[in-house]
């Protein structure tokens, strides 16, 4: 049942950057399934915030599948220089979130006609703004379901590196559960060395023991400003960005653990 999980997502991957309108290539996503009965799960509120919603308000008898879609490296290459997050990867940025829309769509169908429930949470794509924390967090949950670690970045870290975006699938599958990793992924807290995303965050969000989410955003801001200007009341153009997004990805970009990990 997992494999076959893992397969839809992957083929559907495969198939959907053929598609003449879409200019993203992606990696080969990596699959993990969590435990909503973990404690890490169950006390979910104690690491986020109160109002994070447990799995269970979205489907009962709850499994999550959690999984993660690797840019490329040209992606990630494009955004090392400048300040502003370049045009490519505001553009992957979007495209990936276009495709996260069809491609939960088609997983859940595929769950239905096995008999069983799936269901996104509808608060995943939102945040409070005054708090900038949502309701929702797909890495919280990706964690527990084995794919990686956090680093200094406050980025999840998996086996292929932590340049990509993540979703989750509430379900009621009968799979057994990964279990969270146990080596660390970041090289600052595994031996202390390293620290590069803290060079690279020009924002000084960053630093080796804070990460001060409302200066991200700040600079997130910026780069949706500037595109919005650009872009916000055109036509959409084949590979160019539609308008702004709040994106900056300076912190996941030209590091050791942006791509493949020992
Ligand atoms: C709100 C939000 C933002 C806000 C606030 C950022 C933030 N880090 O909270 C802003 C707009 C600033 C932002 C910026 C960015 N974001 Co953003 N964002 C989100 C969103 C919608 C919610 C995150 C959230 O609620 N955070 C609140 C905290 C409490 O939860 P969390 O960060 O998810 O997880 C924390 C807990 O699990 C806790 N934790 C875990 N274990 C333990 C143990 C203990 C003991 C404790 C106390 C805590 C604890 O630590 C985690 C990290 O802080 C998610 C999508 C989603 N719904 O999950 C994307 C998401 C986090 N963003 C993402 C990305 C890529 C970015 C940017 C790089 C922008 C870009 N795309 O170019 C930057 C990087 C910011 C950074 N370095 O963290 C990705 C992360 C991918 C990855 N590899 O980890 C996500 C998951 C989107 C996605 N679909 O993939 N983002």
């Amino acid at each position: 049942m997992k494999n076959l999980i893992t397969n839809f997502i992957v083929d559907f991957v495969r198939e959907y950057e053929k598609r003449d309108e879409i200019s993203t290539t992606w990696r080969e996503p990596l699959v993990g399934f969590a435990d909503a009965y973990h404690e890490q799960i169950m006390h979910i509120r104690d690491y986020t915030f109160e109002e994070h919603l447990m799995p269970s308000d979205v489907i009962e008898d709850p499994t999550i599948i959690a999984y993660f879609i690797p840019f490329t490296k040209d992606i990630a290459d494009s955004n090392i220089e400048r300040e502003l997050a370049s045009e490519k990867w505001t553009l992957a940025y979007q495209e990936t979130n276009e495709m996260f829309i069809k491609l939960n769509d088609y997983l859940i169908k595929k769950i239905e006609e096995m008999g069983y429930k799936a269901a996104v949470c509808k608060e995943a794509g939102d945040f409070k703004t005054d708090i900038l924390k949502s309701k929702w967090s797909h890495r919280h949950i990706a964690r527990v379901a084995g794919l990686g670690t956090f680093g200094i970045n406050n980025m999840l870290i998996t086996k292929e590196g932590c340049c990509g975006r993540y979703f989750t699938i509430v379900t009621n599958l009968p799979v057994s559960p990964d279990k969270p990793l146990e080596e660390e992924k970041c090289l600052y807290k595994k031996n202390k060395s390293c620290l590069m995303c803290v060079k690279h965050c020009f924002s000084g969000a960053l630093s080796k023991d804070n990460y001060d989410r409302f200066k991200c955003y700040e600079t997130c801001l910026k780069s949706f400003y500037e595109y919005e200007k650009l872009y916000g009341d055109k036509e959409p153009q084949k590979g160019k960005p539609k308008g702004g997004s709040d994106v900056c990805g300076k912190c996941v970009v030209n590091l050791p653990c942006s791509f493949k990990q020992p």
